[in-house]
């Protein structure tokens, strides 16, 4: 093997075994699809009013969890929970910028070396945004540490998100299509000279007018970006062709690895900002091209599960399909998305309050679908599940290890739909550092009251609030009223286990 800190990791890991079985059962292949900002309202399965066909196939075929949440309202950290296990807000993680170092450690199994370790091979593909290297990276070196050293064999990425530089793929630690002659540079501090931004070149932009805000630095495939970047330009991306370019390498992994067990992260890049579809989709949603790019990762879902079919994997494959943290219309680029929206009356969060950023449940509650033909019975789950807890119970299904100070328990049952009665007793989310508390039917928000309950740019409802609030979800699922006075003995008790939990920061984890 390649990699051998895994061998070493598999050593350590496995006297640090959390008591999981010795024997798999079985080891089915597992793929993540993991959405990016994707809501509720999105996905016509969950009562959304844009017709997506193939969110719907493989929740037809599946088990859609209605309270299926994600760790985090926002990407790095709610990617760091999944692959982890451990609450990001236990490492105060945030959105990274695109030239951050690797936050993952590399000395703890991750969920991919989980699986690496029970032999399956493992990649991760698409939108990565947990940092690469050691900080301060030469991009025309190989990039050091990143997916390989935290358990993926393979792995096809961009650094962070799609409006950040730098606007170039990755395979397996080095730019795709790099060029010794046109060395590429980064910088998140200040531009590189004569090189054209937003700012000072807006007719350079496809999309008019420029970004509103935000995301003036750069022009890459004639969008502005957050963060400056010179050369490399035959390595730049071109943002039409990035759904076509991660779904050839998806499949051509499954391919390649179809007899024997494998694990895909596969992290969609859509519907982030920028919205830039294929021009196959372009205008298909009659939303705008938010609507559009929805239309284009729901055409790469339908590819994807055509493949395991025409392979006959279906039997031989679990798939999670889920978001990393609830919608946004507007984050930065004036695309029309909340024109449209008003316009045809859209909501993306469906029937919840907030969205991306928000402690409401807009914020981490996302579309959550388990297909496991012939193992998951087809239906519906209303029992609350977090992706902080798929890694230690795919632990549990395949017989791998957890490290043992992890917060992710084993729910296996509830996942595969055999048990639709309790699952998870509670849990805490986060949204850019703010925290709340799940229990049962009730969130605790606490109060904070010197911060903004709106943030101004995406004109979304964090949860920020004066007074503490207790919504009771299950009777009251758009969280309208605030029980915190009414039910002052339950807000007391929800306040304790809360601060129990996330005390535990300083000694614990
Ligand atoms: C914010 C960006 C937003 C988006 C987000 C990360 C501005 C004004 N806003 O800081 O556009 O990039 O970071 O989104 O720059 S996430 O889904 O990757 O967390
Ligand atoms: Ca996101």
């Amino acid at each position: 093997m390649k990699q051998p800190q895994l061998i070493a990791l598999a050593a350590a890991s496995v006297l640090a075994g959390a008591g999981v079985p010795a024997v798999a059962q079985e080891k089915p292949n597992v793929i993540i699809v993991i959405a990016d900002d994707l809501g509720c309202g999105d996905v016509s399965a969950y009562g959304g009013s844009l017709k997506t066909p193939n969110f719907d196939r493989l929740a037809r075929e599946g088990l859609r969890f209605t309270r299926g949440y994600a760790a985090s309202a926002t990407s790095s950290p709610s990617r760091y929970g999944l692959l982890t296990g451990v609450y990001p807000w236990r490492k105060n993680v945030n959105i990274l910028p695109g030239d951050s170092p690797l936050i993952i450690p590399t000395d703890k199994p991750t969920m991919a070396t989980m699986f690496w370790e029970r032999g399956y091979a493992t990649c991760a593909i698409g939108k990565w945004h947990l940092g690469l290297g050691r900080g301060n990276s030469d991009w025309n070196k190989k990039i050091s540490p990143g997916p390989s050293e935290i358990g993926f064999d393979h792995s096809f990425i961009m650094a962070a998100t799609n409006d950040r530089v730098p606007c170039v793929y990755f395979s397996n630690g080095y730019v795709v299509n790099r060029d010794p002659a046109d060395p590429i540079f980064v910088s998140y501090r200040k531009n590189f000279p004569g090189e054209p931004t937003g700012r000072t070149h807006p007719h350079l932009l496809k999309q008019q007018p420029a970004p509103n805000h935000g995301h003036a630095d750069a022009v890459v495939n004639g969008v502005s970006r957050i963060g400056f970047m010179k050369g490399g330009e035959k390595a730049r991306w071109v943002d039409e062709e990035m759904a076509n370019v991660f779904a050839r390498e998806a499949h051509d992994f499954i391919r390649k690895n179809k007899d024997r067990p494998f694990f895909m992260y596969y992290a969609l890049h859509q519907p982030h900002v920028p919205r830039v579809p294929n021009p196959k989709f372009a205008g298909k949603s009659g939303l705008g091209p938010r609507g559009d790019v929805i239309l284009e990762a729901d055409a790469q879902v339908g590819e994807l599960l055509d493949l395991l079919k025409a392979e006959n994997l279906d039997r031989k494959t679990l798939i999670v399909f889920t978001s990393d943290n609830g919608p946004v219309l507007n984050d930065g680029y004036a695309d029309g998305a909340e024109e449209f929206a008003t316009e045809k009356k859209y909501r993306p969060a469906g029937t919840l309050r907030g969205g991306k950023y928000s402690l409401f449940e807009g914020g981490t509650r996302v579309p959550f679908v388990v297909r496991w033909q012939g193992r998951v019975k087809p239906g519906v789950s209303d029992v609350p599940v977090s992706q902080l807890d798929l890694f230690a119970s795919f632990a549990d299904l395949v017989g791998g290890n957890v490290p043992r100070d992890t917060d992710s328990e084993i729910h296996t049952d509830v996942f595969l739909g055999k048990n639709k009665k309790a699952g998870r007793k509670n849990f805490v989310v986060e949204a850019t550092g703010r925290l709340a508390y799940r229990e049962g039917d009730f969130v605790y928000i606490p109060a904070r009251p010197k911060l903004p309950p709106v943030a101004w740019l995406t004109k979304i409802e964090n949860g920020n609030a004066k007074v503490d609030a207790l919504y009771n979800i299950a009777a009251d699922p758009a969280q309208q009223k605030n029980l915190a006075e009414a039910q002052p003995k339950k807000l007391r008790q929800m306040r304790e286990r809360f601060l129990k939990i996330t005390r535990q920061k300083a000694s614990k984890k």
